[in-house]
């Protein structure tokens, strides 16, 4: 079985994550959904939240299981001996922190990180920037699953 992990904060997942897991589904057997936790940032969606979007936008890929983890994204790999992490890269700017992030992983572990380029129609694309511009009421449906849309209006109204 060839394994690989696409992981993320995916608060909440976009078009541009969902690009790189299916894309990563046809390359691997089995590609794990990892939502990271990250005790220090308080995020819009509850990491549950995000994992049941997450499966609601992804369930016609049968082989693609989301999970979480909280810890090394190697320990996550190790635990289930993942080989390869699949990342997206939307431009040079996300390069060199993501360059580190691999070189660190392999350093670690001996896990490879491949970079799969974004689509370019999602190369300026972020949860963050999403978020930012629904809350002023700016409209973000072409840049998110309808489900996770849906749940992100949902969320800010309230607020
Ligand atoms: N197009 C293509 N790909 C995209 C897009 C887009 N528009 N947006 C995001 N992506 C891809 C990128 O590969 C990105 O890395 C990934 O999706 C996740 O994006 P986010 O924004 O949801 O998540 P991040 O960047 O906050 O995730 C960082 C991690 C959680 C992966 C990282 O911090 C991590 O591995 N943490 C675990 C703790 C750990 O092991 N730390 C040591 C690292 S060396």
């Amino acid at each position: 079985m060839r394994r690989a992990v696409c992981p993320g904060s995916f608060d909440p997942i976009t078009n541009g994550h969902l690009d790189i897991i299916a894309r990563a589904s046809k390359l691997y057997d089995v590609v794990h959904v990892a939502v990271m936790i990250n005790q220090s940032k308080k995020g819009l969606f509850t990491v549950e939240e995000r994992m049941a979007l997450i499966r609601e936008v992804t369930s016609e890929y049968s082989n693609v299981v989301v999970e979480s983890h909280h810890g090394l994204l190697v320990d996550f790999c190790k635990e289930r001996d993942i080989p390869a992490i699949v990342k997206g890269l939307r431009a040079v700017s996300d390069f060199d922190y993501e360059l580190q992030m691999a070189q660190m992983n392999n350093g670690l572990s001996g896990v490879e990180t491949l970079f799969v380029p974004t689509n370019p129609t999602y190369s300026f694309l972020s949860s963050s920037l999403v978020k930012e511009v629904a809350a002023w009421g700016g409209d973000v449906s072409h840049l998110l699953p309808p489900a996770v849309h849906r749940a992100l209006v949902e969320r800010l109204a309230e607020k």
